[in-house]
């Protein structure tokens, strides 16, 4: 075993000892070695031949000899032991949002419940209300999880699924055989999770058994789920499965259009061609039998009478009859951004300091840094107390008489209390130049008692921006529910501007509200919500849900020039 699989085995030990119940020092000290192993070297062997694995701080006598054991023969006899005492679907009933070991254990123990069906059917006849420290309320929260589990099952996170695909495409752009080649499906729309990675080369048809094998024979790939004449299937040991299609360098502009979908737009698409006397699929557009030549996309939207309908846009929402009638938006891109929004610096969770952060900013083009540290009451993240917001500030100004053309502007993550205030006095918030305001806390709420808390931070006056809207966490969290009608009716009134979170975990507010929040007359600010330089190239992710939800530059109040934004903020302050 290497060191990742020691570590994993050591958190799953600790896991099923909680869930057996056993002493919490014993599960707390699996644990911490998991952890303890984290800074130490990769080559767990050497560790153990030089004595020094007894040295790691929170690796004791005991569990030094499980990890030695787990090094030499790839096996934990207490691990094998524990796994023997519960089936495999138990660790199901871990995805569900709100099931902790304790609560797992009464299910399993009282109830006879150890996989997500069974719980399932529990609730249904409300065995759940038997249990001690379960109530209706519960069981109705337990079967909203399933449900959400149920829907999230093999699904990916977009930014992981990117980071693989693109190598992968590299691999294919650089291969001799093939003449062009691209990433489709879900991904090449951006939807922020994605079921797999669809892959489309064009090569010669005497070249495919080649490219395909040599595909299949890549570090990444784990195993082969499927090999065709055309389509090859592998699951990558990082997780998601690829389709790679081979095609050839005639077909491929239709095998691209299909195969980005959405299967909804596509099915518009065919109706259009059908309506014209053409004939519309994966192997070309045809007029009978003649096929309608196209080198690109381009060439077959042309057909079609329409201009190019950019990927993001292809999910059937309009976009057909706006490519038609002229009335497509000009999308923002990466280069309309000027300045970055929501970043968090050392004085609360984040691990550069300001000047890190503004000087990278600096470097990248970037004219303007909006600094927003976490507020008082989240403690956990060191938010800042009313002395530190002073300290920060006169280095913030310091810094800003350093730098010619680029300034730090200083926001707040202000947490949104139960009722809906913020969490500073209006003395201390009036020093800021602008505040984001931000649900952490108490995130199990009703719609209405969610609407009502968002609104009234939405009203107060010294909210420039709402935070990450939902609070949902992709694929682990469903956000709180919200009647979404009156929180923009709410901030189109007071003018406050929605954030578009864009650390690839949350993409919150959800892409299928940002047209309306547009047309509503809304600004959006899309922030990385980032704890240190890397965290900014998040960005990215924000930009492609950005222009699924059909956004232009001038929607977006971070494409503003510095002194723009400065002014933008004085009038937002006095309003
Ligand atoms: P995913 O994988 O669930 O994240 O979403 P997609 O859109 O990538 O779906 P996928 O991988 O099943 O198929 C890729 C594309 O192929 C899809 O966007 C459109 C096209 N496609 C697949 N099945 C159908 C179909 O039954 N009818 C039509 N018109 N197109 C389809
Ligand atoms: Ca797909
Ligand atoms: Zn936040």
């Amino acid at each position: 075993m290497n060191k990742k699989e020691i570590q994993d085995a050591l958190e799953e030990i600790a896991l099923l000892l909680e869930l057996k119940g056993e002493n919490p020092f014993k599960v707390r000290a699996h644990q911490n070695a998991a952890r303890a192993l984290e800074t130490a070297s990769e080559n767990i062997a050497a560790l153990i031949d030089t004595g020094t694995l007894r040295e790691i701080k929170g690796i004791g006598e005991g569990l030094a000899k499980k990890i030695e054991e787990m090094s030499a023969t790839g096996r934990s006899t207490l691990l094998d032991k524990l796994r023997a005492e519960f089936p495999d679907t138990i660790f199901e009933l871990f995805r569900v949002p709100g099931l902790g070991p304790k609560k797992i254990r009464a299910l399993h123990d009282q109830l006879g419940v150890s996989s997500l069906g069974e719980l399932e059917y529990a609730c249904r006849e409300n065995r759940l209300l038997e249990l001690s420290g379960f109530g209706a309320a519960t069981q109705e929260k337990v079967l909203q999880g399933i449900d959400f589990v149920r829907r999230q099952a093999g699904r990916h996170l977009q930014h992981r699924a990117l980071m693989v695909a693109e190598e992968l495409l590299t691999f294919l752009q650089n291969h001799p055989a093939i003449q062009r080649a691209s990433i489709a499906g879900s991904l090449r729309r951006r939807m922020e999770t994605v079921k797999d990675i669809d892959l489309i080369a064009a090569c010669a048809k005497k070249d495919r058994k080649r490219v395909a094998e040599e595909f299949c024979a890549l570090p990444m790939v784990d195993v082969i789920t499927g090999s065709g004449d055309t389509k090859t299937s592998v699951r990558l040991s990082s997780g998601p499965a690829v389709d790679l299609r081979l095609v050839t360098n005639k077909e491929y502009p239709y095998a691209l259009l299909h195969f980005t979908g959405s299967k909804e737009h596509n099915i518009a698409m065919r109706q259009r061609a059908i309506s014209r006397g053409l004939k519309l699929s994966e192997y070309g557009l045809f007029d009978g039998e003649a096929l309608l030549a196209a080198r690109d996309e381009t060439a077959i939207f042309d057909h079609l009478g329409l201009p190019y309908i950019p990927p993001e846009l292809r999910e059937d929402r309009g976009e057909i009859a706006a490519a038609e009638a002229g009335g497509l938006p000009v999308l923002i891109g990466q280069t309309d951004i000027r300045g970055i929004l929501h970043v968090h610096s050392n004085y609360s969770d984040g691990s550069h300091s300001i000047r890190e952060l503004a000087e990278w900013c600096r470097d990248h083009g970037f004219g303007y840094l909006g600094l927003c540290d976490h507020s008082v009451s989240a403690a956990y993240a060191g938010g800042l107390k009313p002395e530190e917001i002073n300290r920060q500030h006169e280095e913030i100004d310091r810094l800003n008489e350093e730098f010619d053309d680029f300034r730090i502007f200083k926001g707040i993550e202000s947490d949104i209390t139960a009722d809906g205030g913020l969490d500073y006095p209006e003395k201390i918030l009036a020093k800021f130049d602008f505040v984001i305001a931000s649900i952490h806390s108490k995130l199990t709420m009703t719609e209405q008692e969610a609407t009502r808390r968002l609104v009234r931070a939405i009203k107060n006056p010294y909210t420039t921006i709402v935070g990450h809207l939902t609070g949902r966490l992709l694929t682990a969290r469903e956000g709180y529910p919200l009647e979404m009608n009156a929180v923009l009716e709410a901030a189109a009134e007071a003018g406050t501007t929605i954030e578009l979170n864009a650390s690839p975990h949350r993409l919150d507010i959800d892409w299928r509200h940002i047209k309306a929040t547009r047309d509503r007359g809304i600004k959006i600010a899309i922030n990385p919500d980032a704890h240190s330089p890397a965290g900014m190239e998040d960005l990215r992710y924000g930009l492609g849900i950005a222009r699924k939800g059909w956004l232009r530059a001038e929607d977006v109040i971070n494409t503003l020039s510095a002194t723009a934004f400065a002014d933008f903020l004085k009038r937002a302050k006095s309003r």
